[in-house]
């Protein structure tokens, strides 16, 4: 556990860095008044939250102070932290495995977002946590993305069902979700392509994909998982939009946590979507992913 909260700490660094750390200097040995919560306002708005999620800690930051009587800077910082933990986790589900064959999960997203990645890395991480994990290749738009998988599969230690470039990826769907659910997987990660000739064409083959899936196993066990690449900063909201809209979306993994000044863009998608955090990816390796935790991320935002 230590070592999650360190890896989460040190990934959020240059996030901590030019916004979060900037506001508990900020706040550090002042009063609380309305310069300071105006220069506050100012703060969070030039980075990644957004306005909605902004103009909601400000109220509640108005309200609380007066109501609790907190003046003093360092306690405002608390009250703050809780709210952003707050506004973090107001989408949370709890994930089970209904046990009722096979649960699919399409994994989709725009290209280079770390679609193929992450289906390596939660392969790696529902395997460690004793499920059957099975991975298909059903990118066989982009020439080394079946190959790129495959080396994921060894990595993790789990099953691939692919074909050659230029396949059908609706039929290797087919063909993975028969073979998941006769060989009792518990679940089964399709990595799908990130482009194709048209966004139209994209989304049909992604709808595809959902149908002959849903030929095999009960549709409430297929899901859309959304790769979102965290240093797109705001552009990621209006993704999440495009893809609900066009082939749904149950749960976002949100990567490149590490390294990248926007990881405030979290707080940005939990205030204004109705869809939850699922994941969080912290860099390139296999166990660079995590559950995402509400509590946990609003910490390492501000503590170092
Ligand atoms: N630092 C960092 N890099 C990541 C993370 N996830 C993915 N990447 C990198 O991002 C690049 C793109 O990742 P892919 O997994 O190939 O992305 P994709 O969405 O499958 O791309 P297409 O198949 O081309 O659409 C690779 O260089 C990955 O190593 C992450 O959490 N952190
Ligand atoms: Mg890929």
């Amino acid at each position: 556990m230590f070592s999650k909260i360190k890896k989460l700490r040190e990934s959020l660094t240059k996030t901590r860095d030019s916004v979060f750390g900037k506001i508990t200097r900020l706040f550090s040995g002042r009063k609380i008044n309305d310069d300071l919560l105006d220069e506050l306002e100012e703060t969070l708005l030039r980075s990644d939250i957004g306005v909605a999620a902004t103009e909601r800690i400000i109220e509640n930051l108005r309200e609380h102070s007066v109501r609790e009587k907190v003046s003093e800077g360092d306690d405002v910082i608390r009250l703050l932290q809780k709210d952003i933990a707050d506004i973090l986790g107001k989408n949370r589900h709890e994930f089970t495995f209904n046990g009722n064959g096979p649960q699919v999960w399409l994994i989709t997203g725009v290209n280079g977002s770390g679609k193929t990645t992450t289906v390596g890395k939660l392969a790696n991480h529902f395997k460690s946590e004793g499920r059957k994990v099975m991975i298909a290749a059903c990118d066989t738009f982009r020439a080394a993305a079946v190959e790129q998988l495959v080396i994921w599969s060894e990595r993790s230690g789990v099953d691939i069902i692919r074909a050659q470039t230029g396949a059908d990826p609706a039929a290797i769907a087919f063909d993975a979700v028969t073979a998941a659910k006769s060989r009792g997987v518990d679940l089964l990660l399709i990595d799908t392509a990130g482009r194709l000739h048209t966004k139209a064409n994209l989304m049909a083959e992604l709808e595809k994909i959902r149908r002959v899936t849903e030929k095999v196993v009960p549709a409430e066990n297929i899901l859309a998982k959304l790769v979102i690449d965290g240093t797109t900063g705001q552009n990621a909201v209006s993704q999440v939009k495009v893809f609900m809209d066009a082939v749904g979306c149950d749960g976002l993994i949100i990567t490149k946590l590490d390294g990248t000044a926007k990881g405030g863009v979290i707080v940005a998608i939990a205030e204004e979507l109705s869809v939850p955090v699922e994941f969080i990816g912290l860099g390139e390796g296999l166990e660079d992913i995590q559950v995402f935790d509400p509590a946990d991320y609003a910490e390492a935002l501000f503590n170092a």
